[in-house]
């Protein structure tokens, strides 16, 4: 006969276990997109503790609604390696060489399964709503539950320390905006701040996506659209190679700056 509080006491214990874990890690990494998902895959394949707080109730970020809403999307040869490392499957676009086309929702749950699977320890639900700055360094996150923060209920936050920080939220480079605002961080960009993303041209979008992705500050690193966002690229549509190519270089360079 299965018992109700049974059932909850395991949830309770299990959840409290990796919540545990994840409260110290080398590399946090915010935002659960595309870029995320295969760094903290490759991260967590190599032995680095790895959380990812994403802030919705999936992640997946923007891989889930292809484009307009038709659930396909693009990627050209490059990133082939990537999605075959997931066993994500993709087919040729018809006389157009380099272009490949793949079902974005096997995308979305195949690099989650990944990443998991790697033993990235991903929470969903939870936003990143301020950083850990001492002496002068990124020492980890301020988290909440989304719920919280939606309602704006009067709830302090708990803490993620952490050796590396990645700002993968995206568009609006979330953690480096609030480096700079809060902290008063200059970041590795010609002014110090955020340049701000620059309208749609996909071939130089791809290719600034892979340029921009770094270590903005010591131990705070970017990658996908909030890089190319915090370094005034342009935009570029329903096509993903680059995020999934920003991942593997934001987590080799989370790895070398952490060292073995
Ligand atoms: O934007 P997103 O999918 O990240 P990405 O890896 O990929 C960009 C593409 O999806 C697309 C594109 C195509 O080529 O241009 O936009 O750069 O996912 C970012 C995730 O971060 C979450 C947000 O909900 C989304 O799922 N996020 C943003 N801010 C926070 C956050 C925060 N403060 N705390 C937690 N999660």
């Amino acid at each position: 006969m299965l018992n109700e509080n049974v059932i909850s006491r395991a949830i309770v214990a299990a959840f409290s276990r990796k919540f545990t874990e994840a409260l110290d890690v080398d590399a946090a990494i915010v935002g659960g997109g595309p870029s995320a998902m295969v760094a903290a895959r490759d991260l967590a394949k190599a032995g680095y503790r790895v959380a990812v707080f994403e802030r919705r109730l999936a992640p997946g970020g923007g891989t889930w609604g292809g484009g307009m809403l038709f659930n396909e999307v693009v990627v050209q040869d490059a990133a082939l390696p990537v999605l075959d490392s997931f066993a994500i499957r993709h087919v040729p676009v018809e006389g157009q060489p380099g272009y490949h086309t793949l079902d974005s929702v096997e995308m979305a749950g195949g690099l989650i399964y990944g990443a998991v699977h790697a033993g990235a320890k991903v929470f969903n639900s939870m936003g990143v709503e301020d950083l850990i700055f001492r002496d002068g360094a990124v020492g980890g996150l301020v988290i909440n539950w989304t719920s919280i923060e939606r309602l704006a209920q009067p709830v302090d936050p708990l803490t993620v320390t952490a050796r590396a920080v990645v700002d993968a939220t995206g568009h609006p480079s979330e953690v480096l905006r609030l480096a700079c605002d809060k902290a008063g961080i200059k970041l590795d960009t010609p002014t110090g701040g955020i340049l701000g993303e620059k309208p749609m041209w996909a071939d130089s979008g791809e290719q600034s996506t892979l340029v921009n992705t770094r270590e903005y500050f010591p131990g705070l690193f970017a990658c996908g659209m909030s890089a190319n966002n915090a370094a005034g690229g342009y935009r570029m549509g329903p096509i993903f190679g680059g995020m999934l190519l920003s991942g593997v270089k934001v987590a080799e360079q989370v790895a070398k700056r952490l060292g073995a």
